[in-house]
């Protein structure tokens, strides 16, 4: 597939794949074209075998600057729910093989929205991120006020999408936003090295823990739990399970086939 707004990469790593947005002079302000071309990218991935992890980034400058806000501001209420953004997203979200993102420079509005998308955060000392929407006159539309308060609490959240101030990546990590921050001109290697440690891993294995992690945002306690035994019931069907218990009891390294 050809792609105008991103690029992709689908071995930067073995069964690692990358894709950059790439709208640098734009900051890679999320238009239509862009998150559709996304969302394809990400779907395309996901059925790959070759793939098992996915590493998302934009550049040194911007991992995204939010929504393009030329495209966005002569719509109407009508134009934006006939337009339907939410059903990309919606898909975006489902990937089933986990998501890094590598984010360096602004990761703001839709930025740190997609980001909160991902599942696991490398982040360059140089990154802000922010829910700047509300001095442009609107709010986080993309799932902002429901995924920070529980990525960073209640007043955290409400301190970024009532002001709009971007906070740091050391505040970030502070936070529990991001996993790791580490200098501009390793963002990439380690979310890199992330990926592949992952990707050695059961990849059926680790599709149901990501999903069973997932469930967590969206249950109670006992239904999550009843969620995570099936799951884990449901691993002692696969090859993977006899093969990473016979590895670990042969003092071996296991081969898993995604079984
Ligand atoms: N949209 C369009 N262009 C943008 C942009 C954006 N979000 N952010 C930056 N740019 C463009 C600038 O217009 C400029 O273009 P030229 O003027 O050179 O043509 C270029 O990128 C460089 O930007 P600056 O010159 O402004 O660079 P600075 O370093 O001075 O400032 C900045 C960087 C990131 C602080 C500043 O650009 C800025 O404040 N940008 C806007 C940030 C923002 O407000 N983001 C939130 C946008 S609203 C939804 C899904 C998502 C959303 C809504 C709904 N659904 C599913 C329904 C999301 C909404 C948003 O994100």
């Amino acid at each position: 597939m050809s792609y105008q707004n991103i690029l992709v990469n689908p071995q930067v790593r073995p069964y690692v794949a990358l894709i950059q947005l790439n709208r640098p002079k734009e900051l890679n302000a999320l238009n239509l074209e862009l998150m559709g071309e996304l969302r394809d990218a990400l779907k395309a991935l996901d059925a790959d075998e070759q793939v098992r992890v996915i590493v998302m980034t934009g550049n040194e400058r911007a991992f995204a600057a939010g929504a393009d806000i030329k495209q966005m501001a002569g719509r109407n209420a009508i134009d934006m729910l006939k337009i339907d953004q939410f059903t990309t997203w919606d898909q975006i979200k489902k990937t089933k093989k986990p998501v890094i993102a590598a984010v360096s420079g602004f990761a703001l509005g839709g930025g740190c929205e997609l980001v909160m998308t991902c599942d696991m955060v490398i982040a360059s000392e140089t990154a802000q991120f922010g829910q700047p929407e509300i001095k442009i006159g609107v709010m986080p539309g993309a799932g902002g006020t429901q995924r920070l308060p529980r990525a960073v609490g209640k007043v955290n959240a409400m301190e970024m999408a009532l002001t709009g101030r971007f906070i740091s990546a050391e505040k970030a990590y502070a936070l529990g936003l991001v996993n790791k921050v580490v200098p501009v001109e390793l963002y990439l290697e380690e979310a890199f090295k992330l990926a592949s440690e992952i990707a050695q891993l059961s990849p059926i294995a680790v599709r149901l823990a990501k999903e069973s992690v997932l469930k967590s945002f969206e249950t109670g306690l006992s239904e999550g739990l009843e969620f995570e035994r099936k799951n884990f019931y449901m691993l002692f069907a696969t090859e993977d399970q006899k093969e990473g218990m016979a590895a670990f009891i042969e003092k071996r390294a296991p081969d898993f086939k995604n079984r």
